[in-house]
């Protein structure tokens, strides 16, 4: 059940199983952005608190240790069980998560059972992660040997912060990596909440540990820390790219990246309109736009143009916005005020550009950091609402007359993150999801994200993958192993 004023629980560092202040002594405020209020202060991590928790996940990490020593299996076994104990706990963690971030609570509790099921799913790979035997030249008896990387800094946003954090937790606990993850500033109350769970669940000391702070300093700490092997960022592209210069620049640790994205969501004028409409509101509109693979560019053929952008405005007009707790509310405030103002400066932008506003456009309410669902129809590829990426409720459409035009268009940008087709052609379909350059390609529906299939980004969108099998191999070094043989069998 929604509670408006869940306890919070820990506001402290999470280091080898314990919780700590930080070095510093600092902390600093975490908000909550319906109101705009402080929820509680929490500490604030910064270097010195990041060599401490690196040093006890190293520790962790050493060979002899009970981490190490753990059946694979056991691996599996302590992931279901924090699965498990999330399960118990739903409710509380998705009342704070909605607090911390301003998400609808059937969101946050659709958030978590996504979590839940990764976190299960990556339970099942722990004890199947196989080398292989290579029929090598020689007399050599060779195989393969796929080990945990090391030590794993973990940097995660705050537009899924349950989420996000069982993406990164799953596949490096199933892999055997020990992890020192830095929450998003805006929202770090769920993570250290799981911290505990990790604890009760029975995650050996310094295997899992939370540091909330902010990027600058505690995320640029673990960014270019010597003893960290491997960095998994999700965040924007532009710290990205500093995520990707820190590992250059110290010890070559392994980088994955999942960025922003400008996904095209293309609609055939063979689809059906109500439907095509249901799905690109959903691509756009899902946890208020702040979604990396929002389908922020909807392309429509001119035939079915303007019918399209007549009943995506009522669908948009209807959106219910308003207090994340109460039964029914679609869409809560944005994150901070930062993306506040950028939302609706990007909004203005358009205005400006000459994209025509057929709803919203402004901000929703006095308090808080609410935004009208904004539609746009007029769009041109030049401008900045149809270029860079919003992070808003903000619907861009823009007309194309044909599919190889529609797919030069898509493609022409800095990012790939994913793209959606609607249409009843097959061949429409597998046209556009060969041609379109976007790690994901959704057709006749968006957002099937799911813990089986990777999922990551093209060009500036990323690099490696997230989920599925592939994500794993982001944790796992591979070491070939070759045995002399006395003769050629
Ligand atoms: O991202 P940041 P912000 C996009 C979206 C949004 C924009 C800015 O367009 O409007 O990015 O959002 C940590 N070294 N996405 O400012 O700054 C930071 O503390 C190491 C897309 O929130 O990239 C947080 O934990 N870490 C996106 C995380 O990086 C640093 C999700 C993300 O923050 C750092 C969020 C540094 N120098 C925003 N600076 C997606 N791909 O889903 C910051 N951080």
């Amino acid at each position: 059940m929604a509670n408006r004023s869940p306890a919070i629980k820990y506001t402290q560092l999470f280091i080898n199983n314990e919780f700590v202040p930080s070095a510093s002594g600092k902390t600093f405020p975490t908000i909550n952005p319906a109101t705009g209020q402080k929820i509680i202060d929490v500490a604030e991590a910064d270097k010195a608190d990041v060599d401490v928790a690196v040093a006890a996940a190293k520790r962790a990490f050493q060979r002899g240790s009970e981490w190490r020593n753990l059946d694979a299996s056991a691996r599996g076994r302590l992931l279901n069980k924090l699965a498990d104990l999330i399960a118990r706990d739903t409710e509380y963690i998705a009342n704070v998560e909605t607090l911390d971030n301003g998400k609808p609570y059937g969101d946050s509790v659709f958030d978590i059972q996504c979590a839940i099921d990764t976190f299960r799913y990556y339970a099942g790979w722990s004890d199947k992660i196989h080398g292989n035997t290579i029929p090598a030249d020689g007399t050599s008896f060779t195989y393969t040997r796929r080990e945990p990387v090391g030590v794993v800094g973990q940097i995660i946003p705050w537009n899924y912060p349950v989420l996000m954090l069982a993406w990164k937790w799953g596949p490096a606990l199933a892999a055997g990596c020990p992890i020192v993850l830095k929450p998003a500033e805006q929202t770090p109350l769920t993570a250290l909440y799981i911290a505990a769970l990790s604890k009760e669940a029975g995650f050996p000391q310094g295997v899992i540990n939370v540091l909330p702070g902010y990027g600058p300093t505690a995320g640029a700490a673990i960014s270019s820390h010597p003893d960290v092997n491997k960095v998994a960022f999700t965040g924007s592209t532009e710290v990205g790219h500093l995520i990707m210069e820190a590992s250059a620049k110290s010890n070559l640790k392994r980088v994955s990246l999942e960025l922003g994205g400008k996904s095209p969501l293309v609609i055939m004028d063979d689809a059906d309109v109500d439907e095509a409409v249901e799905i690109a509101h959903g691509a756009i509109f899902a946890n208020h736009g702040q979604n990396c693979c929002a389908g922020s560019r909807t392309f429509v053929q001119e035939r079915i143009y303007d019918d399209f952008v007549k009943k995506a405005t009522a669908k948009a007009a209807a959106r219910k916005v308003g207090d994340p707790f109460s039964e029914g509310t679609e869409q809560g405030p944005q994150i901070d005020d930062e993306m506040f103002n950028k939302v609706l400066n990007l909004i203005e932008s358009g205005k400006k550009e000459g994209a025509k506003l057929q709803c919203g456009g402004q901000r929703f309410g006095k308090q808080g950091f609410f935004i009208q669902p904004t539609v746009f129809s007029d769009v041109s590829d030049e401008m900045r609402i149809a270029k860079e990426e919003i992070f808003g409720p903000v619907q861009s459409i823009i007309k194309f007359r044909t599919l190889d035009e529609v797919i030069d268009r898509a493609n022409k940008t800095t990012y790939g993150l994913a793209a959606g087709i609607i249409t009843k052609s097959l061949d429409s379909a597998l046209v556009f999801a060969q041609a379109v350059q976007a790690g994901s390609v959704w057709v006749n529906c968006y957002d099937a994200v799911v813990p089986q299939a990777p999922f990551g980004g093209f060009k500036q969108s990323g690099q490696g993958r997230e989920l599925g099998e592939d994500s794993l191999k982001e944790y796992l070094e591979i070491k070939t192993v070759s045995i002399k043989l006395p003769v050629k069998n």
